[in-house]
């Protein structure tokens, strides 16, 4: 029978947003508030997002623990952390707006843990100069999920879950709605609109071992894609340094930097606290290099330079596979990570309690007796979808994007805690940007009856071929070239060689089957999401073969080190007429007053000598 397009469900909003995570939740907050009708689609259930893995906590220059911080330290820490290519401005919104994020969530109903002073807690975290991440034991991401949540709902947004959404449809140049369908029963839904707000996190899904569960799978990025929109630094995947190794089953579990953070240190087998070993020259000025100065740190020094277990991200990660490669590593192929003989038990319950339970569940380990294994994990992608700082509005009219599938704020590496206030800063100001363009519009886009009925036969087609290719083993084969070959080393050879299978895999999944009808079919829904996977892997693979040298969390054996030259440059990557495209494109100019902080010794910073007038 022939297909109708006008027979499908069809919704309609002012704002579409997908993604129920942290920057979904508070974008449609932001929407609705401004009296637009506004849905959110999300794949899964409401609360299942990978803000959760955000753990330790939030990072907003709020002076609570320690005054000397403010704006400015937060603003050149970004930066030093994303070695200076991060979007300036972007940059300089987040640090300054963070605190009132904070606040208004705090006023929504977070329960944050309080100083002694009953003002809210901060703790330290990796590439913080001070105690900056406000945290809710080590539950932060959970809290602000449930807080933005509940004032969502009460909002009147309208929640549309277990709900895909599989394309972008546009009038001409502008969005018009998002075709879609309920994972439930399988059928189609088209959610007319007249602007959409990606929000729909990373493509961890892409390798073996990562921290990111089923519905990461690049979704947001590929549609965009898709529907013309430039992505920015896809080469900057971080591989967050301490992931569960053992037992297999969780290997790559999340284990949050807060336990570094409040004292935890690393070891290698033969029990040497390694991380001494590995103090990069740039970073040698503020990090502690004996023992003896980490623990006066530790003991609240407040003239002690930070101990080299709380180094940016990058570095940390990048240690500990050096150790595991030289044999120093755990029995399963990590290393040791120590809070039991750092701190009594009852603190250790009462700071890291899903540590502690996570550890006895999953891998019969107490945490206040004995050491963790832990090893690097994919837990997090700097670029994405290439928006406008101040509107977040994508290349594509109408098109707008936040939280991990942004690009811009964090460069080349993320420092921990900035994702939760990266997401509600850059969340509101996505509801805000999409507001503004709706009432802007002095007409309504109209779908496309045609583009409808391509992407479902697209989606159903996978149903009614006879034989083909299995989902699930074409996902296999996907994760381990991206972990073997565009893993937290690489080099030309590998990224080719993952190009060619990625090639390959492209070939064989346009025979995919999945066995069965559209209701109730996890086959299908693997294999539509292959499709994102494969996109997302190819966009990563190809900025990392063009950007020739090492910065952050992109690290090429063959191009050690960082090139001046490359600090000027994005790698951009788009749809062309012959396919993919990738440009190395030069990054304007950074506002002099900006660049003159970022760059500050922190005694002209903290002395005013620097930065006075901003
Ligand atoms: O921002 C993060 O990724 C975060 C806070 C993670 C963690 O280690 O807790």
């Amino acid at each position: 029978m022939a297909l109708d397009a006008s027979e499908i469900q069809t919704i309609e909003h002012d704002v579409l947003v997908i993604g129920a995570g942290g920057a979904g939740l508070r974008a449609a907050i932001e929407c609705s508030a401004q009296q637009l009708s506004t849905g959110v689609i999300s794949k899964s259930l409401l609360g299942k997002a990978h803000t959760v893995m955000a753990e330790g906590g939030m990072a907003a220059a709020m002076g609570n623990v320690d005054s000397r911080d403010n704006w400015k330290v937060h603003f050149r820490d970004t930066m030093r952390g994303g070695k200076f290519l991060n979007v300036w401005r972007m940059a300089e919104l987040h640090a300054k707006q963070a605190p009132d994020r904070v606040r208004e969530l705090e006023e929504w109903g977070a329960v944050f843990d309080r100083t002694k002073d009953g003002l809210i807690s901060q703790r330290n975290f990796g590439g913080h100069r001070y105690p900056r991440l406000a945290h809710v034991g080590d539950r932060t991401g959970l809290e602000l999920i449930r807080s933005l949540q509940d004032h969502g709902v009460h909002q009147g947004i309208s929640f549309h879950m277990e709900c895909t959404a599989l394309e972008v449809l546009k009038d001409g140049d502008r969005v018009s709605g998002v075709l879609a369908y309920w994972r439930e029963t399988g059928r189609f839904v088209v959610f007319r609109c007249k602007a959409v707000i990606m929000a729909t996190g990373g493509g961890g899904k892409a390798w073996k071992v990562t921290s990111n569960s089923w519905e990461y799978t690049g979704d947001g990025i590929a549609m965009a894609y898709d529907a013309g929109a430039e992505l920015m630094d896809m080469e900057f995947t971080q591989f967050h340094p301490t992931g569960m190794v053992w037992p297999p089953s969780v290997r790559g579990t999340l284990v949050t930097e807060g336990v570094r953070g409040d004292g935890g240190i690393l070891k290698n087998s033969k029990g040497e606290r390694f991380m001494f070993g590995y103090i990069p020259e740039k970073f040698a000025a503020e990090t502690a290099d004996t023992v003896e100065e980490a623990e006066r740190w530790l003991d609240g020094d407040k003239n002690a330079r930070r101990p080299p277990e709380l180094l940016t991200r990058d570095e940390v990660a990048r240690s500990i596979n050096a150790e595991v490669k030289a044999g120093r590593g755990s029995p399963h192929g990590g290393v040791f990570l120590d809070i039991a003989s750092r701190r009594p038990a009852e603190f250790i319950r009462r700071k890291l309690p899903s540590m502690y339970h996570q550890f006895k569940e999953l891998a019969e380990v107490d945490i206040t007796t004995d050491m963790m294994e832990v090893g690097p994990t994919l837990h997090y992608f700097m670029g994405g979808i290439r928006v406008d700082a101040d509107t977040q509005m994508s290349t594509v009219p109408g098109l707008f994007a936040c939280g991990e599938c942004g690009a811009g704020l964090h460069g080349a590496n993320r420092l921990g805690g900035n994702s939760l206030s990266d997401l509600l800063v850059f969340g509101k100001l996505a509801g805000t940007g999409a507001a503004d363009y709706v009432r802007g519009l002095s007409s309504t886009p109209t779908t496309s009856h045609d583009q409808i009925l391509a992407g479902v036969r697209r989606a159903t087609d996978i149903l009614k071929r006879d034989t083909g290719t299995n989902p699930y083993v074409l996902h296999d084969k996907l994760q381990e070239t991206m972990q073997a070959n565009v893993g937290i080393i690489r080099d030309k050879e590998e990224i080719e060689k993952a190009l060619v299978d990625l090639a390959a895999l492209g070939k064989e999944a346009e025979t995919m089957k999945a066995p069965g009808t559209s209701q109730y079919n996890p086959g299908w829904h693997e294999a539509l999401s292959m499709r994102s996977l494969l996109v997302t892997s190819e966009v990563v693979a190809r900025a990392a073969l063009m950007r020739e040298e090492s910065r952050g969390a992109h690290t090429r054996n063959d191009f050690p080190g960082e090139r001046e030259e490359w600090v000027q440059y994005n790698v951009i990557v788009k749809k062309g007429p012959g396919g993919m495209e990738v440009e190395k494109r030069k990054r304007p100019d950074p506002p002099p007053l900006l660049k003159e902080i970022a760059y500050a010794k922190i005694e002209d910073l903290e002395s005013g000598k620097v930065g006075a007038d901003a």
